[in-house]
């Protein structure tokens, strides 16, 4: 079904110059959102659409082509809105159905695409369907959509099984039966108020191609699919090995790559391919220019299965974000991204932030080894922040030089660090709780954005209130200091992004001038040379115009973590 009143969608030639056969995606640059964490209009200290609606002409002028928009759904918050009681509504926290029609015509008369988050691995417990579970017996159709079971052992008082949660503890949790007996339990591959549907359930998909339209209907650009390698299990729900290393539960990256991982029975199992090949005919219906974009946390080779041509169109690279500084990382990554993603005759991604990990500016102020990816606590080794700012710039450059379509986490583009020394008391994620303490959790990368330094609460919120506290380096970070600052990380970003149009960089195709074993990855794409410097010595550059670098310096010379992008000169 198309719909005649569908917002009108920017063109992919009036967005890259270029003709790719309305396939925007492939070298589209995304601007994650995180709403509560953009800009707040309502005072009550948590973002909301109305906040981005009237901040989008400042990613327009950073230069972005599309956003995605964290969950912005009905959600009691047990995950920060990755636990979704209504897959239609907006939560009254962030505005109105009315305010995201409004936020979504604007993006697109402003030439932006706009991309929602789908969260189909589970649900809330607070979703009608849940409830109606647990006011339902045993083996009946309303507990057949979820992954209820008898527990082990003579009183059914041991989970099911032995699979852990991703936020610490057993993904599993026992329900009280309507008599206040202890009765079934029910699965959940994150926190408790997350319980996983099951897929193999008719009613479970049928749901889903229904939310999948009624988005499509108001005229998204397509979904971002959380977790998409969870929804199907092994059938039976077999244990999982006592050694953690001996498979991989999450789908995690734990091969740069590209070498196969043990298959898990929590994920990544073949049968999922067909719901994505079902959602694809979905989307198609509605035109070729609506996309699916998968949060694989898997190798190269293997996420390329999920790009097959009538499965998604993208998926994330989380090697490359784990690639940390590390040239001859970084050189196995991009070569097995671009071979896996050439033969399945998709376009590669890259990103390096986003609202589960520690922010690139941080990550980079360790070492090599210490890639910190599951928070950082006021009592941990603390980052060299000026050593992460500056590999994190030069990073970036590397990254917006590779062709394909590049991932942007709102903030990076102020430098922004993460939040290393918050209160415990403030922290709010789950795996901060469920793991009793151990774990920091997300919630450093996920603070208020810093608009205006002069301002309460750095211009994030009219009365000045903040979900979670900024730390005092955010005020001079705030983007009124940078715009127009020449040198600034934001003007960085926007040359890049400029050039990168430019120049068609993410349609072109990339010549290796470096080797693994060297200690620079030095590039061609096109007429451009980047060069990034990840030794401990400067090193020579070639010769041509040096038309952006993430430091100052002389035309000629690269100091150790910086890029400098080189344009050729023409030979006589
Ligand atoms: O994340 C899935 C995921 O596996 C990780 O990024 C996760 O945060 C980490 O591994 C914890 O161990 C997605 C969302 O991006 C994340 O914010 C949600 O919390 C999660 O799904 C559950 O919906």
């Amino acid at each position: 079904m198309v719909t005649d009143d569908r917002p009108a969608a920017p063109t992919a030639t009036a967005k890259s110059g270029m003709d790719d056969n309305g396939q925007w995606w492939r070298d589209a640059v995304v601007y994650q959102i995180y709403p509560r964490s953009f800009a707040d209009s309502d005072g009550d200290g948590i973002g909301d659409l109305r906040g981005i609606s009237d901040r989008l002409d400042r990613l327009v002028d950073l230069g972005v082509d599309c956003i995605w928009l964290s969950p912005f759904y009905v959600s009691p918050g047990a995950d920060a809105g990755y636990d979704v009681a209504d897959y239609r509504d907006v939560d009254p926290m962030f505005g109105t159905l009315h305010d995201f029609d409004t936020l979504l015509a604007k993006a697109h008369r402003l030439g932006l695409r706009v991309i929602v988050d789908l969260v189909p691995n589970h649900t809330s417990t607070a979703h009608p369907w849940f409830q109606e579970a647990l006011a339902a017996p045993p083996g009946s159709p309303e507990r057949s959509r979820f992954h209820f079971r008898d527990g082990r052992g003579a009183d059914g008082s041991e989970p099911p099984n032995n699979w852990p949660s991703a936020f610490f503890g057993p993904a599993w949790t026992r329900t009280t039966d309507p008599d206040g007996k202890p009765g079934q339990w029910y699965l959940h591959m994150f926190d408790s108020g997350q319980p996983d549907w099951n897929w193999d359930n008719e009613e479970v998909r049928e749901e889903f191609r229904s939310i999948l339209r009624f988005w499509l209907d108001r005229g998204v650009d397509g979904f971002r699919v959380d977790c998409a390698t969870a929804l199907v299990k092994a059938p039976g729900l077999p244990d999982v090995p006592e050694n953690p290393d001996d498979y991989d539960f999450f789908a995690a990256v734990r091969g740069l790559d590209g070498q196969d991982l043990p298959p898990s029975p929590g994920g990544d199992q073949e049968g999922v391919h067909d719901i994505y090949r079902d959602w694809r005919s979905v989307l198609d219906e509605y035109g070729a220019d609506r996309i699916l974009t998968g949060e694989i946390w898997l190798p190269p080779r293997q996420i390329s299965r999920y790009l097959r041509p009538d499965e998604m169109h993208q998926a994330f690279n989380f090697a490359y974000l784990e690639a940390g500084w590390s040239a001859d990382r970084v050189h196995r990554v991009v070569r097995a991204t671009l071979a896996a993603h050439d033969e399945a005759g998709a376009a590669a991604t890259w990103v390096l932030s986003n609202h589960d990990v520690v922010r690139h500016a941080t990550r980079f102020g360790f070492g090599p080894d210490a890639p910190r990816m599951f928070g950082i606590r006021a009592t941990d080794p603390q980052p060299d922040t000026a050593l992460g700012l500056r590999r994190a710039r030069a990073a970036t450059l590397s990254m917006l030089a590779l062709p394909g379509s590049a991932y942007l986490y709102q903030g990076e583009e102020l430098g922004l660090p993460e939040h290393t020394t918050l209160n415990d008391e403030a922290r709010q994620d789950p795996a901060w709780r469920r793991s009793g303490g151990t774990q920091a959790g997300r919630d450093g990368c996920r603070i208020p954005l810093p608009w205006e330094a002069d301002r309460p609460a750095a211009g994030f919120s009219p009365g000045g209130k903040t979900w979670l506290p900024q730390p005092s380096a955010y005020a001079r970070l705030a983007r009124d200091r940078q715009q127009e600052t020449a040198g600034s990380t934001l003007e960085m970003y926007r040359q890049a992004l400029g050039i990168r149009k430019a120049r068609h960089l993410g349609h072109g195709k990339l010549d290796w001038l470096s080797e693994p074993a060297d200690a620079v990855v030095a590039l061609r794409n096109g007429d451009l040379l980047s060069v990034t410097n990840m030794g401990n010595v400067p090193v020579g550059l070639p010769p041509g115009d040096v038309v952006l670098r993430s430091e100052p310096g002389p035309d000629t010379v690269l100091e150790p973590d910086t890029t400098a992008w080189i344009l050729s000169r023409p030979t006589a």
